[in-house]
């Protein structure tokens, strides 16, 4: 077994392009914090950990204990990453600086506990991790377009707890082995199909959408006897990574276009710790993603949690949708 599910240390010690020792212990680092959330997550009823911190944060969103109790976790899992500079949560209004850029190479953007509304009643939630190096100059600046990333990473706390992981050849995903605890390899090469007739997004904001996002709902909806002359199926988790493992693992389209409501501040996903590291996965398995017409990962970022709106998923449709957008 040990060869056909390489533990996530094999995998990444086996690579044919040899990986940065320091980003193998980062990555490794992300790996066992998520280990002890998804731990954490299981326990929480007995705990005392559900329910609000009774504090919002820098989005003026209503805090979960355990935002901030995996916020906590991956911070102090990682801080000793040997060359690890900084810190950039959703949770911090600013980024953490651990050493100066000319002494620490990488840079972590990570969304703790993605989807964290769906904790109190039972349904999967994930952490969102991208990495990318320090500038060249020594720079503090950390708003690096998404094609800077070195790598991108989410862990997802289901039914099964997995880690999904690109670096840059591919998209692979460990599952947590039940007893020992070790992320082993279970998907290699994920690949999105092409196609799909699966669309993911929240219908209760229909009357906000721009008209090609409606257009293009409408038409998916109309099924056999409309424009796309065959039946659809919606799926809408309200928790990116379940979305997005799920189109990673059998296609789909993922919408969070902005809209009349959320335009004003860009949509309601953020730049660099969302929606940079699922293109990137996306991408690196043959899907495609934007920001409706414009692919999201060269966008110069403006701010630590600027957000965007999100196209991803099966290319054709993806493709489809920025022709909406052009008519
Ligand atoms: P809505 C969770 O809060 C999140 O950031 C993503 O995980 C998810 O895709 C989206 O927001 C859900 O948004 O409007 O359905 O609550």
């Amino acid at each position: 077994m040990t060869d056909r599910h390489p533990t996530l240390r094999r995998f990444l010690t086996r690579q044919a392009a040899p990986i940065d020792a320091n980003l193998v212990f980062l990555i490794e680092d992300i790996a066992s914090a998520c280990r002890a959330i998804g731990n954490t997550l299981r326990n929480a009823a007995f705990e005392g950990a559900q329910g609000s911190a009774g504090a919002v944060n820098v989005h003026r969103e209503d805090q979960k204990k355990l935002d901030l109790i995996a916020d906590d976790i991956i911070a102090r899992s990682c801080e000793n990453s040997p060359d690890l500079a900084a810190l950039v949560s959703e949770e911090r209004e600013a980024a953490h600086w651990l050493k100066t850029p000319e002494t620490g190479d990488y840079l972590l953007f990570y969304d703790p506990l993605d989807g964290s509304s769906n904790i109190d009643v039972n349904i999967s939630v994930g952490s969102i991790f991208s990495v990318a190096r320090v500038a060249e100059d020594g720079d503090t600046d950390v708003l690096k377009p998404g094609t800077d990333q070195r790598c991108a990473a989410y862990a997802l706390y289901g039914p099964t707890m997995m880690f999904v992981l690109s670096l840059g050849h591919g998209v692979h995903g460990f599952s947590c082995e039940y007893g020992t605890g070790d992320f082993r390899l279970t998907h290699p090469g994920m690949s999105i199909p092409e196609q799909t007739s699966e669309f993911a997004i929240n219908a209760s904001r229909q009357r906000f959408w721009p008209v090609p996002v409606r257009a293009y709902v409408d038409h998916c909806l109309a099924g056999e006897t409309g424009p796309r002359g065959r039946d659809f199926n919606m799926r809408w988790t309200a928790s990116m990574v379940a979305d997005v493992h799920r189109i990673l693992t059998r296609g789909g389209i993922f919408l969070y276009p902005a809209d009349a409501e959320n335009g004003q501040a860009g949509g309601k996903l953020r730049l660099l710790y969302e929606a940079n590291p699922m293109a990137f996965l996306i991408e690196q398995a043959g899907g495609a993603a934007t920001l409706g017409a414009e692919r999201i990962l060269p966008l110069l970022p403006e701010s630590h949690h600027q957000r965007v709106p999100v196209v991803l998923g099966s290319a054709a449709e993806v493709a489809r949708l920025a022709e909406y957008h052009a008519q």
